[in-house]
């Protein structure tokens, strides 16, 4: 039985495909899961068709980098989480580091994208923005496990 002083909350963290094809990035980043207490509620490697990509990447689809963030997402596996720990959104939100590869490494060379993000594109990886967001994305990547989860009405938290 898990007990924990504050619920859990869950997120949503991806390993884009610049991250799975290195196997080093991949280690490295995984340890920083495992280092940072989350729980890993469920995991998996899987690779997205482009009509995946562009559905989840909706929101983005008048910017400039939509095309190749798209044909990026798309280009080769990644590997899925879904994190549970207190406020899990913001906590790996933290990790991440700034999306954008130059002040990634200026403001937060710790951070993962600081550590390892190759472009504005091509940054490692992906954390839901909300706890809206999180419950989203984790229907979207995980379609055959999320209509398990419970969640309250109004503070989507997980209750073990
Ligand atoms: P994410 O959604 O991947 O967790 O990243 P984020 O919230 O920090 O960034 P967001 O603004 O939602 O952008 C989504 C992803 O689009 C790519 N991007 N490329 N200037 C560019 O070329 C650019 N800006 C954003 C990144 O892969 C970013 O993570
Ligand atoms: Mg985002």
């Amino acid at each position: 039985v898990l007990r924990s002083a504050r619920p859990l909350q869950l997120t949503l963290a991806v390993l884009k495909p610049d991250a799975v094809a290195h196997p080093l990035v991949l280690e490295a980043v995984h340890e920083t899961i495992l280092n940072n207490k989350f729980l890993i509620v469920r995991t998996k490697e899987l690779m997205w068709r482009r009509e995946d990509s562009q559905r989840f990447y909706q929101e983005h689809s008048g910017r400039f980098f939509y095309q190749r963030l798209v044909e990026f997402m798309a280009s080769g596996p990644m590997r899925a989480y879904i994190l549970a720990h207190e406020d899990a959104v913001a906590r790996w939100r933290s990790l991440m580091g700034p999306t954008k590869v130059y002040r990634a490494r200026n403001t937060a060379p710790d951070s993962i994208r600081g550590a390892y993000g190759l472009t504005d594109t091509r940054n490692t990886t992906h954390g839901s923005d909300s706890v809206a967001s999180a419950r989203r994305e984790i229907a979207f990547f995980f379609p055959e496990f999320s209509e398990s989860l419970w969640y309250q009405q109004d503070e989507p938290h997980l209750r073990c």
